[in-house]
């Protein structure tokens, strides 16, 4: 059993007074104002409609090296659980809003792009020199176009989009306190990959950062390198590299804004969040004790190995809820722990798993709703 610790929760008004150093450190992006009057026309669009409105946040937030950014860390997410889970919550009437790292995957187009296959190879020339589906691929991409026509005809997907851990973290607060009156209608379901550390602007650097001194002033006799003994570290047997020559990150941890984000931002909203993990051991515990820490309604696990195949769901109350996609030939599969990945087939499942996780989701929220408005003495 690993140590658990809630208490290592800070109070309340720490995580104001990190909140505002946070923000008030990092500029917001420069299309946030845009993106607020966006999201606030739809989401008043379907909260007038009493409709349900998810949040799906997707794919990677990249850490800036520099202000001018040239060079930048990030993290494998395609965007893949979102973009396909944003269409499965389309099916169940939920009107999507989309807060997706710039060119990850996209609902419906995903279908096409960011394949093996390239979009053209779907296509083929036809008479008179238009361009039309393959005869093998048409009945799917009819489908497919259908599906993406009539969710934006009827206003039901609204795709914002980010680059940076900043980035995102400014759009996520904006938009979840935008989302208050849509009440427990509100859900937010947060599967985008977040960046653990950044660099603090006060520690970035403004330009490029420089692999060599071409770029110093001219050396004159008193400042010449030549008059300095090259430093050398001795900590690796490598070939020693000057530390004049290393470029050496120093991150700092971002501060964790879920609380925040239950409390302050979004306090009526469901809230699910993913949690992953490379290590099959400690999953559970770690989406158990973000529940635990965090006090929201559901945290999906996932491993990295395994997460198109299964996932497990911890809420408050409810025993651990594993997901799985049915496959031939996995072996013995334990009801209550992950698949050992070895057993599972080559290659990708015939289901998709967000045609499970999405119904599961939202049954929780319809218990969530009813919850609440019991609470509230409404029904
Ligand atoms: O984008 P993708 O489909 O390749 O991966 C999805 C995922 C693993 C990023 C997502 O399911 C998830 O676990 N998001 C939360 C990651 C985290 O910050 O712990």
């Amino acid at each position: 059993m690993l140590p658990h610790t809630p208490s290592e929760t800070p109070p309340a008004n720490l995580n104001a007074l990190a909140e505002d150093h946070y923000f008030g450190a990092n500029p917001p992006p420069k299309d946030l104002e845009k993106h607020v009057a966006l999201a606030k026309d739809f989401i008043d669009f379907h909260s007038a409609a009493g409709r349900r409105l998810v949040l799906v946040t997707s794919g990677g937030t990249t850490v800036p090296l520099e202000k001018q950014t040239v060079r930048f860390i990030d993290n494998f997410s395609a965007g893949t659980r979102g973009a396909t889970s944003a269409e499965y919550f389309l099916e169940a009437g939920y009107a999507v809003l989309f807060l997706h790292r710039q060119f990850s995957l996209l609902p419906f187009s995903r279908h096409y792009s960011h394949a093996t296959d390239c979009f053209l190879d779907f296509l083929r020339e036809g008479s008179n020199g238009s361009v039309v589906a393959r005869d093998e691929d048409a009945a799917k991409m009819l489908h497919v176009l259908r599906k993406y026509r009539e969710a934006r005809d009827k206003n039901m997907l609204l795709a914002l989009p980010f680059v940076s851990i900043s980035d995102y973290l400014h759009e996520l607060r904006s938009i979840a306190r935008l989302m208050r009156p849509l009440g427990p209608n509100g859900l937010l379901y947060l599967a985008a990959a977040v960046s653990d550390f950044f660099v603090p602007p006060d520690r970035m650097s403004e330009h490029k950062i420089q692999s060599t001194n071409a770029a110093d002033p001219l050396p004159t006799k008193s400042n010449s390198p030549l008059n300095e003994p090259e430093t050398f570290d001795n900590f690796d047997s490598s070939p020693a590299v000057p530390r004049s020559k290393r470029l050496v990150v120093d991150l700092d941890p971002v501060p964790k804004f879920l609380k925040n984000l239950v409390e302050g931002w979004s306090p009526e909203g469901m809230i699910a969040s993913f949690k992953l993990e490379t290590d099959p051991t400690i999953l559970v515990h770690k989406a158990r004790y973000s529940l635990d820490r965090y006090q929201h309604h559901l945290v999906i696990g996932n491993l990295l190995s395994t997460r198109k195949w299964e996932v497990v769901f911890v809420s408050p109350g409810n025993p651990d809820q594993w997901i799985r996609v049915p496959f031939k030939d996995g072996g013995a599969v334990k009801k209550d722990e992950p698949v050992d990945p070895k057993s599972l087939p080559e290659g990708e499942p015939e289901v998709e798993i967000e045609s499970l996780i999405i119904p599961a989701v939202e049954e929780l929220h319809t218990k969530y709703i009813k919850s609440v408005e019991e609470r509230k003495g409404i029904k």
